[in-house]
């Protein structure tokens, strides 16, 4: 491929002088290009392909003991000042980085092939789309691009001289954890990632590109760069209305994207546009207007099951990555969740030999599949359109083992803020570290905010004066669970019934109870029926509990004070307001 582009050019020749490797290969996305990398691949023992009969031109990849999720503790915000990453953020400054990082990339390809990768977020014609050029030595990582982002033979040429592109450097080099780094340059629009070789680690496009990155330029140029998944509900008129969602990693945002509605509902027909990352702007009808900028689905493989989430399931047949799975002795994949037939034997995960009675795990809890987002049976007619879609709602939701109920809604954009501010959830196997611990996660985005969140919140406060026609904010929480630690809510499908209360609200069609922490539903506006669900039940999952909320408030007011000065006078105001409501009578 002949480059034109000379900050490209000087920029490949810079990293192979610092990595030297003993090839270069441009990638060009094409099925010849992919083949032969597949194959080389396989040879080398990176991926094992599946039986082609059953789940044709699939594969399967498994990664060190030490490599099975992103690694928050070793994730870098690099700018001049501390202040610039922001009290959630780990940071270094600039030189410091590049120079511990230089070290370890030295000479990291030698004898290897450095793959050079042209992508594309965003569909082609967008005003959202960005370019980036991954380099990486890892054939597991380019066949995962290929998925997740829009590579082909124009992109190269398509980012002149004039055009801003993501600079994006990754090594697995041998992968050893404490060395391992995961380092973003907003000024300089860059990215170096050494040794891993894990989904959000590696795919630089996908959380550091897509959130990190683009968060920041999402600042400075006047839009958002969310941890949303997006969704369109077509009503039995056939109209369809928009909504996006935030919850952190793990917590169920591709299963909701891609809900097939209880039979009762059967005249309504979700449609998926993202389920991961969405690029939110202000359009010329003064709507919000979202766009996923991926081309695939990297979602948890484990608990995916026909029951849970069959447009996934038959999403993943074919053209797909499977990481961490287990592999059953006919060569094909399996999980825990996917269905009640439980293998007697596979070999697991770490490649060991695997049955039942052994009482591990056959895939890792974090376990992945990557599928083409065009072969979702659900995916939306509008996925790619240039200019997005409109929103009608943005929805928040953690998970809480207590406190927030089932949904309610926000008073007003300001108060929806405060809301997505006010997140927190239960950390999951999505990143390294303990699981099962209540974390304050705003927006879903406390890992992915690349700058000071206290100026992202200010952020958002300043889209509101801008958006004429906001999207109304609502909260849900699928995890409430009850005395005796199940879940009280049976979930996954059976959230459309609260999406459907979630529409009828944006279109004025249903009232609601005014409370302390927002709207909420009245228990005649959602359809309980046909579901295995007492009243008790009913009541649990909406009830607030005072106590309880007065402890938020507080810790709350100790979180918001880590940003000092800089945090927004509206969040203050918000929390202020939150806590008279809860002192005043009215609402005893
Ligand atoms: P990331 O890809 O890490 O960002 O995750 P995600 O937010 O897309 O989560 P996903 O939909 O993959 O679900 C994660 C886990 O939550 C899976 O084990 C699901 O089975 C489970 N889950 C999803 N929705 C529900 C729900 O409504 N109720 C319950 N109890 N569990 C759910
Ligand atoms: C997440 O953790 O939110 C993911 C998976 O979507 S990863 O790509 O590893 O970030
Ligand atoms: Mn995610």
């Amino acid at each position: 491929m002949n480059i034109e582009n000379k900050e490209i050019i000087k920029w490949i020749k810079e990293i192979q002088d610092l990595c030297k490797p003993k090839k270069i290969l441009i990638i060009d996305g094409s099925e010849k290009q992919l083949e032969i990398l597949r194959n080389k691949a396989i040879k080398e023992g990176e991926i094992e392909k599946l039986d082609n009969k059953k789940f044709p031109n699939c594969f399967l990849h498994r990664t060190m003991e030490n490599d099975v999720a992103r690694v928050e503790d070793k994730t870098y915000i690099c700018t001049e000042t501390k202040e610039e990453a922001g009290p959630t953020n780990n940071w270094m400054r600039p030189k410091e980085a590049y120079t511990k990082l230089r070290i370890l990339f030295k000479e990291s390809m030698k004898n290897k092939t450095m793959y050079v990768i042209p992508f594309m977020m965003g569909p082609p014609k967008s005003q959202f789309t960005k370019f980036g050029i991954e380099i990486t030595d890892s054939i597991y990582v380019v066949l995962n691009m290929c998925i997740m982002t829009r590579v082909n033979k124009t992109i190269m040429n398509e980012i002149k001289d004039n055009i801003k592109f993501t600079k994006c450097l990754h090594s697995k080099k041998d992968i050893n954890l404490d060395e391992r780094y995961i380092m973003h340059f907003p000024k300089d629009n860059t990215i170096w990632s050494i040794n891993s070789a894990y989904g959000g680690n590696a795919l630089l496009g996908k959380k550091c590109l897509a959130l990190r990155i683009a968060s920041y330029m999402a600042k400075n140029e006047g839009w958002l760069a969310e941890h949303m998944l997006i969704l369109g509900i077509e009503k039995p008129n056939g109209e369809i209305c928009y909504l996006a969602a935030a919850f952190p990693s793990a917590c169920g945002k591709t299963n909701l994207a891609m809900l097939i509605p209880p039979k009762k509902f059967k005249d309504y027909k979700i449609w998926t546009v993202g389920d991961d990352i969405a690029w939110l702007k202000i359009g010329e009808d003064g709507r919000l207007w979202a766009l996923n900028p991926e081309n695939g689905f990297f979602g948890v493989a484990t608990g995916t099951s026909a029951k849970t989430n069959l447009n996934a399931l038959e999403t993943v047949k074919k053209n797909s990555i499977f990481t961490n799975v287990l592999k059953k002795d006919d060569n094909i994949v399996w999980w825990e969740g996917m269905d009640e037939e439980v293998p007697e034997h596979g070999i697991d995960w770490k490649g060991k030999e695997w049955t039942p009675n052994l009482n591990t795990k056959g895939a890792h809890p974090n376990s992945r599949f990557t599928s083409p987002a065009n072969q979702c049976p659900c995916i939306s007619a509008e996925w790619e359109n240039p200019n997005g879609v409109p929103l009608s709602a943005i929805i928040f939701g953690g998970r809480r083992a207590e406190l927030t109920p089932l949904v309610y809604e926000s008073f007003n954009w300001n108060h929806g803020i405060f809301v997505g501010a006010s997140m927190s959830s239960e950390t999951t196997a999505a990143s390294n570290g303990n699981i099962g611990v209540v974390r304050r996660d705003p927006m879903a985005m406390l890992p992915f905010c690349g700058y000071n969140m206290a100026d992202y919140f200010a952020h958002w406060f300043e889209i509101g004066k801008k958006i004429t026609n906001p999207p109304k904010i609502f909260n849900v929480n699928w995890f409430r669970i009850n005395k005796n630690n199940e879940f009280m809510w049976p979930g996954y499908r059976e959230n459309f019934r609260i999406l459907k209360w979630i529409i009828d609200r944006c279109e004025n069609n249903v009232s609601s109870l005014k409370t302390e922490i927002g709207y909420l539903p009245l228990k005649t506006n959602i359809d309980w029926s046909e579901l295995d669900i007492d009243d008790n039940t009913i009541n649990e999952l909406f009830k607030i509990n005072k106590k309880l909320w007065m402890n938020e408030i507080e810790d709350l007011e100790i979180f918001f004070k880590n940003f000092g000065e800089k945090m927004p006078n509206e969040i203050g105001k918000e929390l202020k307001g939150l806590s008279e409501r809860f002192g005043d009578q009215k609402f005893a």
